[in-house]
């Protein structure tokens, strides 16, 4: 008689495939639902990759990306991240089709397929974030205040690990989207292409002239000669500090040399206080127009 051996339990290990798969289905999700705000989910989709990785602290190795514990009320209900349930709920459905992958490595692989399908850069992506709960919530204060200026800035990225150039690098990312009166208080797109990763942040920060709106919101700037495009007090920090405003005309002239320096610092970004596995494989997805 055959005696059978015990069947060893199937543990399902993705492959870069599977994660192609997610990429692919965000991708055609972003397409679909192109009826919000400028026609894209993407740019919500980068801020919430972002909030869930700026909580970095180098010193006591908190907060970061491994955890996507803005899920849970504490740090969901900090002012920094209102509106950003708009990108968590866009997701689910992704979650459900795909449940082997953690919100964590889901957030990051949207904002990596966010800026591919923007035309931005390819950003190499490791998979090996795991989902922590409450108690890894990081206290409110971590991400940067709009209202500041450079003192602030270097503050808040120098906690993360990042440098000066890192800094107004990763700024660039403001070239998408916009700021939701009902969410930061702010009004307004940076760029006339808000669904475009370009360099024209660093341009129109450099080569429009700007003007403090008048309005009763919180104190922004606009442009002087359309008024149709603002930048925070912390944007334009960019161009009050020296040191700084020297990236600014670097990547203001020079698309190429933003897209290698922006594609370097996302990755750090992405990856801060992460503990991969070291055989870790980074994956370069395919866009899909490519
Ligand atoms: Zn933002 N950002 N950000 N940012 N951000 C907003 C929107 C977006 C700051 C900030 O206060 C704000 C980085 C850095 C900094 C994006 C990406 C990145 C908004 C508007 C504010 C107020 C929110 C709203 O009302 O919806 C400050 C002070 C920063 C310090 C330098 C970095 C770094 C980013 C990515 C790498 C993006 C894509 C948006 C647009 C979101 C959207 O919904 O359109």
């Amino acid at each position: 008689t055959n005696i059978a051996a015990p069947s060893t339990p199937k543990v399902f290990t993705p492959k870069f495939e599977d994660y192609q798969a997610v990429y692919n289905e965000i991708a055609s999700r972003l397409e679909e639902k192109d009826d919000y705000d400028d026609g894209s989910y993407g740019p919500v989709l980068v801020r919430l990759a972002w909030h869930a990785s700026g909580t970095y602290d180098k010193e006591t190795g908190t907060g970061g990306s491994n955890g996507a514990t803005m899920r849970f009320a504490p740090e969901g209900s900090h002012g920094a991240n209102a509106g950003l349930n708009a990108a968590r709920d866009f997701l689910e459905p992704v979650k459900a089709k795909f449940p082997w992958i953690s919100y964590s490595d889901l957030w990051i692989l949207a904002g990596v397929c966010s800026i591919q399908e923007m035309l931005g850069p390819q950003i190499p992506y490791r998979p090996g974030r795991a989902d922590r709960d409450i108690t890894a919530c990081t206290p409110d204060g971590r991400l940067p205040d709009a209202a500041q200026g450079q003192d602030h800035l270097r503050n808040i990225f120098y906690r993360m690990g990042f440098n000066d150039q890192e800094i107004v690098a990763l700024s660039g990312a403001h070239a998408l989207g916009r700021c939701h009166a009902k969410r930061s208080g702010y009004e307004g797109p940076w760029t006339f292409s808000p669904t475009v990763l370009t360099n024209d942040y660093f341009k129109l920060l450099l080569n429009e002239k700007w003007q403090w709106k008048k309005w009763d919101g919180p104190k922004q700037y606009e442009d002087k000669s359309t008024k149709s495009l603002m930048m925070l007090p912390a944007d334009y920090a960019l161009i009050q500090d020296k040191k700084f405003k020297a990236y600014v005309e670097k990547y203001a002239a020079d698309n190429d040399l933003f897209f290698k320096d922006f594609q370097a610092v996302i990755v750090k970004l992405f990856e801060l206080g992460v503990p991969f596995a070291e055989s870790t494989e980074k994956m370069v997805f395919k866009p899909t127009s490519a």
